[in-house]
């Protein structure tokens, strides 16, 4: 049975990381049974989640597993797509994943008050007397990476404008539309539903 490697349910959503819910989504699609697994995050080969092991083969990347399900049990999340709707799709998941992504992250780890009531919580298990140094360390950790990719550089009302461009964005495509490229969803559905649920998580 295929292992998703899962920072499991939290901040009222599936998964904090709208990674593993868009590979959680796309095992479902795909009709693939799978065991959640909440303990691979310091054995994560890329150092980070979503990855999956299916029979000792271990894919990480929410894309690379969305392409290995295709390969390895012919499923095609792309069915029926004309050129031009794939294009959209994919512009729309790499979209959420490389842009929207940073302005979540923003939300909820550099507003202090986000960040108490959410990731803060993902350090309870340290040890007391060393957690506030934990914190400090994961919070640097995830500042720096937000500057090496850009949006850690913008003001917080610059990154909020870039947020509701992409929101506007996504809206645009969808329209009156029920999923992304017509009447039925599509693989890009599920990182759209993921990151748009991110963003709109109420508990931030
Ligand atoms: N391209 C990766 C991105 C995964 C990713 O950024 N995961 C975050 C959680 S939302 C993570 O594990 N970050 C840990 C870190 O950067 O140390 C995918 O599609 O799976």
């Amino acid at each position: 049975m295929i292992a998703l490697f899962s920072f499991g349910p939290g901040f009222g959503l599936p998964d904090p990381s709208p990674f593993v819910s868009k590979a959680e989504i796309l095992l479902k699609m795909a009709g693939l049974p799978y065991v959640a697994d909440t303990s691979g995050f310091n054995k994560a080969p890329k150092g980070k989640l979503s990855y999956i092991d299916d029979a000792e083969t271990v894919v990480a990347d929410s894309t690379l597993i969305r392409r290995h399900i295709g390969r390895k049990y012919g499923f095609d999340f792309d069915k029926g797509l004309s050129a031009t709707q794939k294009g959209i799709a994919w512009a729309a998941e790499k979209m959420c994943e490389e842009h929207l992504y940073w302005a979540i992250v923003d939300s909820r780890w550099m507003v202090d008050a986000n960040f108490a009531k959410g990731p803060k919580k993902f350090f309870d298990r340290a040890p007391a007397p060393i957690r506030p140094l934990v914190i400090a360390m994961g919070r640097r950790h995830v500042r720096n990476s937000m500057k090496g990719h850009g949006m850690g550089r913008h003001s917080r009302a610059e990154i909020e404008r870039l947020a509701i461009a992409d929101l506007d964005a996504l809206a645009g495509i969808l329209g009156n539309k029920p999923w992304l490229t017509g009447a039925e969803p599509c693989g890009a559905d599920a990182t759209v539903w993921s990151f748009v649920a991110g963003a709109l998580c109420p508990l931030f």
